[in-house]
């Protein structure tokens, strides 16, 4: 490894090469299917690639939630939204604190494995005596335990059921599949390549010291290790065109069906998803709508003229200072140049390409076990 240990750091070439829309993937878009109109809910497409999480009891309440994020991710996204307009958003200056994480790197040192062995993921939200590592539970949780206003109404107007029914449609799209299939082949590589070097650096970390909790460490390594081979066997270089090409069409039919649906949710009113103020199922949507604009701006153009609600939502969005400080100010070229230059993002990706990021051999046993463990997860996703 680099100096012998990983070290902190974000990806400018992964983050141009997100920037980077692929104008030939869009000119095929929206899909010539008819899967539109298709209930998602009801739709048996792929499963989606990324680990799912839970929740958990810990052994001490945290006095101040703690959500630890990547600016970009997606699913951080939800989190930080929710949070935003949860209770605990609306506590002024220490509602919560953000511990920012580069989430090909940090979030597989020890100490993040031992929080989130789940997914070893963003997000993880630390609130109260819980430790919560999936976004739709941290939704979940704030929804039932600090609902913000616009949440509360949709309580009061009996519309929760529906809310959650259109929130399982929006998850069912999976956005890893979406942005690093634009990403392209390279940059998919290089991201989950830099993963694999670290999760294998610290599993090597983890067999050389044998903590006490050696084996559940090590079991949730091999898992990662297998999980994050999956999800670039779908969208890395090992990929046919032909695989990836469908790929792209089933997950941008599902997509077009969740951006119906919401359409559909607003007609022609002039507020949010469920009501006048920003609620839960907003949450879920809005880092949709800002992952178009963070990877692929010209979709915006495209997915307005088909479904011209969602243009005057995303500008009411927009103008809203919880939208602003949840989900945009921190996807700014400055605040982003900022984040990976305080995380020493350039250094990991400069060592990644000139080869000095290594990772120790692991024993034969160790390489089997991720190999079986890599069958099951394609078996389960793919088979
Ligand atoms: N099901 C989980 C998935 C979390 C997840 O995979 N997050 C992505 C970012 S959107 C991530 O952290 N990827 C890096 C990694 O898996 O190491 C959730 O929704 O919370």
């Amino acid at each position: 490894m680099l100096g012998g240990r990983p070290r902190n750091g974000f990806v400018r070439s992964l983050a141009q090469a997100v920037a980077a829309p692929s104008s030939e993937i869009w000119l095929a878009w929206p899909p010539a299917t008819t899967a539109s109109q298709t209930p998602m809910a009801e739709d048996s497409g792929p499963a989606k690639l990324l680990a799912m999480g839970g929740i958990r009891t810990a052994a001490a309440p945290v006095p101040v939630p703690v959500l630890y994020l990547f600016p970009v991710s997606f699913n951080a996204g939800k989190a930080k939204m929710a949070m935003q307009l949860s209770e605990k958003g609306a506590v002024a200056v220490d509602r919560f604190d953000s511990g920012f994480v580069l989430h090909m790197r940090d979030n597989y040192t020890l100490e993040y494995a031992r929080l989130n062995p789940d997914t070893m993921a963003v997000p993880t939200l630390e609130i109260d005596d819980k430790v919560i590592t999936e976004s739709h539970e941290i939704v979940r949780y704030l929804f039932h335990n600090y609902p913000g206003p616009g949440d509360r109404e949709v309580q009061a107007s009996g519309r929760a059921a529906e809310m959650w029914a259109f929130v399982d449609l929006a998850r069912s799209w999976d956005e890893y599949v979406f942005t690093y299939g634009h990403m392209g082949a390279q940059s998919s590589d290089m991201a989950n390549g830099i993963r694999l070097l670290y999760l294998r650096y610290y599993l090597g970390q983890t067999l050389r010291e044998k903590p006490e909790d050696e084996q559940v460490l090590v079991s949730a390594y091999v898992n990662k290790i297998a999980g994050i081979m999956t999800m670039n066997r779908v969208t890395g270089g090992g990929a046919t065109p032909e695989a990836k090409e469908k790929e792209m069409q089933t997950n941008r039919a599902r997509l077009d069906g969740v951006l119906a649906a919401a359409s559909a949710l607003l007609g022609s009113s002039s507020g949010f998803l469920f009501g006048d103020q920003l609620c839960t199922a907003d949450a879920c949507f809005l880092p949709i709508l800002r992952t178009f604009l963070v990877a692929t701006p010209a979709m915006f153009e495209v997915v307005f003229a088909k479904h011209p609600n969602l243009r005057e939502y995303w500008e009411r969005a927009q103008a809203s200072e919880d939208v602003q400080q949840a989900l945009l100010r921190c996807v700014r070229k400055g605040a982003l140049a900022w984040f990976m230059l305080k995380k020493r993002v350039p250094k990991t990706i400069l060592a990644y390409k000139m080869g000095l990021l290594r990772a120790p051999p692991l024993p034969d046993e160790i390489e089997e076990r991720i190999r079986a463990a890599a069958v099951r997860k394609w078996q389960e996703v793919r088979g």
